[in-house]
This record gives structure tokens, C-alpha cells and sequence, in this order.
């Protein structure tokens, strides 16, 4: 089968992101669960696999798996049970914000959990999006938004992350890292820093962290991130972008400076955690097509499109490294 996933084009004029229109996509009233958010999906062979976050009605972050043949109407599967290589359960406390990655033709969901009393990043393998294997922890805690590089580059993996304090961080940048074998992570850099004032990129003020996997383009990795500013009412979550040197993915070639979505409809200015854009998810094509799948105000996934030359041109333009 080979169908492309859900695109549209229709936007208005001034908008490098533009939302589906029939936004949100799940319908809370049909799950068994409080609020389904920011989650993990890959299309593969006309099929769309999926982590969903979800909290469940005790308000406990779990992982949940989901699958669809359109990329909108989603079943709704068991929580995963993620299992040690030695075939035991896999404990933890809870889990959040899932990444899913291929890398060389493995499937790697990342996502953060907690097992020692705060969260650090976790590696699992999977072959068929439904039986998970969960690699050593090779990040200290506390440590969140976990995010690999969707190849291997010189012969090592390099992963996005964000250090951060065990509750609501206060404060947070992204760091890289990298591994020969998934297991011992090392050489640790600051990748992109948040708010600098004489780039008054005030949406960013409060702290940054990786969003989906990085896609490849000509003119480099095109990191789509979440920036935070805070505010007399607490935090908002909006989406900037920025690009990655394709050989060398420590460092920053370009950052825009400004967010190129900010919440702005009712799901996303109401709901649990109001403010909230929150992306684990970019398909994209060789066509330079892009459906970010996001999560909005801590409830619901909602759908965003956009394409490459739009936003490496915007970055480009409006670089603040
Ligand atoms: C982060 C995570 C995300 C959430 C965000 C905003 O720490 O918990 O899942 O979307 O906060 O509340």
C-alpha cells in the first residue's frame, strides 16, 4: 500500500503552521480516559501506529496504544506493557510525552517515565507497535524530552533532551547527546539555548524542548520545538523551529525568532492545563509535506500542517543565533 498520510493545504495567508479545520480529533466522551494528548504516531504501509498520553481517570500519565487507517479516527488499544530484555515488567511510576523513531529500520519510542522517584528518559524497541522492549536508562535524572535523530551519523545515535528539575522545571535548554549503542550516552552539549534579550524572543523565556524527531531537509535537521513563557496566569506552550547542521547535529545553524503557533482556539486556550501546544509528532515526505500531531491544552490531540520550504525559509529570514 502506498497512501500518504493526512495533509491538507488549505491555510490562510500569514500562517506558516495552519490547524485542521475539524480540530480536535479525539472525542473524550468515546474513551474511557480523562484527557488524551500529546502522543507518538508513525504511518507505515497505509497504517497509523500510535502512543497516545493519556491520563487516566485517578489522573495517572500512562501510555496507551492506538491505531488508524485515516490519521483521525483512532482505536484505542491496552496501555503497553513495556518489558525489560529479560521478559520481566517494566516498573514505573507513570509515563509521558512518547516519541516514536526509526532509526536504520529499528522502531524506538522514547518517552519519559519515572522509576526512581523522578523522571529521566527512557529507550524502548519495538517490531510491531505493540510489544515493547525497554533498553537499560542511560540518562540520570531528572531529564525529559527525549528525542533521537532519525539516523545514525558517523556511526552514532545523537539525542535531543532537556535536563530538568523533578516537577514543573522552572527553567530548561536542549542539550545533545550521544551513543554508540543506545545504552551509554556521553559527550553532552548545549544544543540551543532559550530566551537571549537581545533577540527578545520573550515566548521563550521560561524554557524550551525538543518536539518530534528532526526531519531531514537539504539545508539541514528541522527541529520543531515547544518554547514557554510565563505569565500572570501561568505558563503558555507555543511552537518555534530551528535548524540542525545535517553532518553535524550539535550544532545550531539557525533558530526563527519568533513562535509560528501559539494557542489561540478554545481547545487550546481551555482545558486541564490551559495554554498548552504541545508536538511529539511530524509526519513528512519527500514532497516536503508536514502533519504535526500535537497535543492542545493538556485534553486533546489536535492536527497542524505545514511544509519544509515554508518553514526553513521563515527560520532563514528570521534566524536569532
Ligand atoms: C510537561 C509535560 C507535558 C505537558 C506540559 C504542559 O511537563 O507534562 O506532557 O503537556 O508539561 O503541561
Amino acid at each position: 500500500m502506498n497512501k500518504s498520510f493526512f495533509w491538507k493545504k488549505e491555510k490562510n495567508q500569514d500562517e506558516y503552521i495552519w490547524r485542521y479545520e475539524k480540530n480536535p480529533i479525539i472525542d473524550l466522551s468515546k474513551v474511557d480516559y480523562w484527557h488524551v494528548f500529546n502522543s507518538a504516531i508513525v504511518f507505515e504501509n497505509g497504517i497509523y501506529h500510535c502512543l497516545f498520553r493519556v491520563e487516566t481517570k485517578d489522573g495517572c500519565p500512562r501510555l496507551v496504544l492506538g491505531k488508524s487507517l485515516d490519521g483521525l479516527n483512532f482505536e484505542f488499544g491496552e496501555p503497553v506493557e513495556f518489558r525489560n530484555s529479560d521478559g520481566s515488567l517494566f516498573e514505573y511510576s507513570y509515563a509521558y510525552d512518547p516519541r516514536l523513531v526509526k532509526v536504520e529500520g529499528r522502531i524506538f519510542a522514547i518517552f519519559c517515565a519515572d522509576t526512581f522517584g523522578g523522571p529521566s528518559i527512557y529507550i524502548a524497541e519495538t517490531k510491531d507497535y505493540v510489544n515493547y522492549t525497554v533498553l537499560p536508562c542511560g540518562f540520570l535524572p531528572y531529564n525529559r524530552n527525549g528525542v533521537l535523530i532519525p539516523e545514525k551519523i558517523n556511526g552514532k545515535y545523537f539525542m535531543l533532551n532537556r535536563p530538568c528539575s523533578l516537577g514543573h522545571t522552572e527553567s530548561g535548554e536542549i542539550f545533545i547527546s550521544e551513543s554508540e549503542d543506545l545504552i551509554h550516552w556521553g559527550n553532552h552539549k548545549l544544543l540551543m539555548k532559550k530566551f537571549e534579550e537581545k533577540y527578545k524572543n520573550f515566548w521563550e523565556r521560561i524554557k524550551i524542548g525538543a518536539g518530534p524527531a528532526p526531519i531531514k531537509t537539504k539545508e539541514g535537521w528541522l527541529l520543531i520545538y515547544h518554547g514557554v513563557q510565563g505569565t500572570c496566569n501561568g505558563w503558555t506552550y507555543s511552537i518555534g523551529v530551528a535548524l540542525l547542521d545535517l553532518k553535524d547535529p550539535t550544532k545550531l545553524i539557525a533558530k526563527g525568532s519568533r513562535y509560528l503557533m501559539t494557542p489561540e482556539t478554545i481547545y487550546e486556550k481551555t482545558g486541564f492545563c490551559a495554554n498548552v501546544l504541545f508536538p511529539c509528532t511530524a509526519l513528512s515526505d519527500d514532497e516536503g509535506h508536514i502533519t504535526i500531531y500535537y497535543g492542545a491544552a493538556d485534553t486533546v490531540v489536535a492536527l497542524a500542517f505545514t511544509q519544509v520550504d515554508e518553514l526553513v525559509d521563515y527560520i532563514k529570514k528570521n534566524n536569532c543565533v
